[in-house]
């Protein structure tokens, strides 16, 4: 089959079902969970807890909140190439994504065993960035951002804020597939709080199925987004959760097929029941009373 008319997939994962991407921040100013790895031991029992619920595991060396600075690239690598080997050696096989805009940090990270790349600048920041993913042959996240992570919400404007997010994305597609990067590994994000209002995140989730039309699968991450924080009236990013479940959930509806999560275990029990609920039939995995949940939530059937 010619690779641009294989089905949607992740890093071997089929996209039929929505999926938990689980979020490791190794970063000290990460807007929710930044500083929070002392030590490589603590990442690695942080990344096994996760694995239990997610599907990929998506690691970062720079935080892209509001306001933060850019990390050099060195720095970058130091820290997440050995968090990427510490989580392999200890056996976790877990698909791993490297968030990161620089070519150097996604090579060294691929070598270290990452498999695909979350790259919030969709190639525009760096050059080398496309080349590299067309060599790699892994899987791409092209997120919509307009401006970049110091400016991005000073006053962000849109005259359409879903036709525009659509256009660039369907612009960025074509460049990178011009790049020699197949549809089939090509996943797109319109980048909630990435240079939008309250007002153009919620526009872009209700709209959601405008996006889905391109025929890629779209990934969502509203996690502990201060957006969340703002209608939900919860101040500390880590106490959003319930919020947080919320917006995957109506993302899932909207034709989301990947969600990129802080509370893994959380998000994939909400799912476990959106499936079985919107499913016309359950699934064999239902079958026995099983819920397809994560090895840490199985229950005993004894609940009502
Ligand atoms: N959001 C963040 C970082 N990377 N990647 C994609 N594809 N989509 C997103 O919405 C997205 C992303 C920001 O969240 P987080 O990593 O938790 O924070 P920080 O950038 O402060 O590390």
């Amino acid at each position: 089959m010619r690779d641009d008319l294989a089905e949607p997939s992740l890093c071997g994962l089929s996209l039929d079902t929505p999926r938990v991407m689980g979020i490791l921040n190794l970063t000290p100013d990460s807007f929710s969970d930044g500083g929070r790895f002392e030590t490589l031991q603590a990442l690695v029992n942080a990344a096994a807890t996760m694995a239990k619920d997610a599907d990929i595991l998506d690691l970062g060396g720079e935080s892209t909140r509001p306001g933060a600075k850019p990390v050099p690239v060195g720095e970058e690598i130091r820290r997440v190439v050995p968090a990427i080997c510490a989580i392999r050696d200890a056996g976790i096989t877990t698909p791993i994504s490297i968030d990161t805009r620089n070519a150097e940090t996604a090579r060294a990270a691929l070598a270290a065993g990452a498999n695909m790349v979350n790259d919030v600048s969709a190639l525009t920041h760096d050059p080398e960035m496309a080349p590299l993913i067309a060599e790699a042959g892994v899987p791409v996240c092209l997120m919509h951002m307009k401006g970049d992570p110091r400016t991005m919400q000073i006053n962000p404007h849109y005259d359409d804020v879903v036709a525009e997010v659509r256009a660039w994305l369907f612009a960025r597609v074509r460049a990178a597939e011009e790049a020699g990067i197949p549809r089939s590994r090509i996943i797109i994000d319109p980048g909630l709080g990435f240079g939008k209002t309250l007002a153009h995140n919620l526009a872009l989730l209700r709209s959601l199925p405008v996006l889905v039309e391109l025929g890629l699968p779209v990934l969502i991450g509203a996690s502990r987004k201060s957006f969340v924080g703002r209608i939900t009236g919860v101040e500390r990013p880590a106490d959003r959760v319930a919020g947080s479940l919320a917006t995957a959930l109506f993302a899932v509806m909207q034709g989301a097929r990947i969600v990129r999560v802080h509370d893994a275990a959380e998000t994939r029990q909400a799912l476990a029941m959106w499936q079985a609920l919107h499913e016309p039939k359950p699934k064999a995995a239902l079958a026995d009373g099983t819920a397809r949940l994560g090895t840490s939530q199985k229950t005993n059937g004894q609940e009502g």
